[in-house]
């Protein structure tokens, strides 16, 4: 939907549907619902904003995600590559969800499912994704911060540099073989 531009009764409807349907998920405490029903209100509405982080491996593409929304949501480590785009968006209660590429011949949108917060880690880092053999499109983090409220969505990208995720650890191990320290590459923290 163009700026500016007033939706359409079809997209008021939905719209409306899925406002009736956040109220009824909360009623039952299914915050991972809320978050996918946001999440598609979002796209609805046109009000999303998407920015990319990207960049080579180890210039803290995790770290200022992290830091924009306050809150640890992207692993960060010098031993752990993010493998996975990691979406992170609006929610009311903090929630999680994989998004994986679709099974078999690969025809088809894929499917999701809701994962606990505490599991992003085994999901999007190499280390805990190793090849990316749980074969995932991206993950998707709901969290409850002002920054993200107007429609803002981040993604945490894996390194750029012809690295696929199934060359990511051995990479960047030799990265960080060239490099004495990643941190001398980078301004120190203020
Ligand atoms: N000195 C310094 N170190 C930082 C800064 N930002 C991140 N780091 C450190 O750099 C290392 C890598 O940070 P990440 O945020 O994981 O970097 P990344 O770009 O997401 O790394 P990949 O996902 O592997 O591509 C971690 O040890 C961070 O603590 C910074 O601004 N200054
Ligand atoms: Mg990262």
């Amino acid at each position: 939907m163009a700026e500016g531009q007033a939706p359409s009764a079809g997209v008021r409807y939905a719209v409306e549907t899925l406002d009736l349907a956040v109220k009824g998920a909360s009623v039952y405490g299914r915050e991972d619902l809320i978050a996918r029903l946001e999440s598609a209100r979002g796209l609805l509405s046109g009000s999303s904003v998407t920015v990319y982080v990207v960049g080579e491996f180890k210039q803290g593409k995790s770290s200022l995600i992290n830091a924009l929304v306050t809150q640890s949501v992207c692993p960060v480590d010098d031993d752990i590559a993010t493998a996975v785009p990691t979406m992170v968006r609006h929610a009311a209660q903090p929630a999680a969800i994989a998004n994986y590429e679709p099974a078999g011949d690969g025809v088809g949108t894929g499917w999701s499912e809701n994962i606990a917060i505490e599991a992003v880690p085994s999901h999007v880092t190499e280390t805990g994704n190793p090849g990316n053999h749980r074969r995932l499109k991206s993950v998707t983090i709901g969290v409850d911060r002002p920054l993200l409220a107007s429609g803002l969505v981040l993604v945490d990208t894996p390194g750029v540099g012809g690295l696929g995720p199934h060359t990511t650890r051995s990479r960047s191990a030799r990265c960080r073989s060239r490099t004495p320290s990643s941190s001398s590459r980078m301004p120190p923290r203020s």
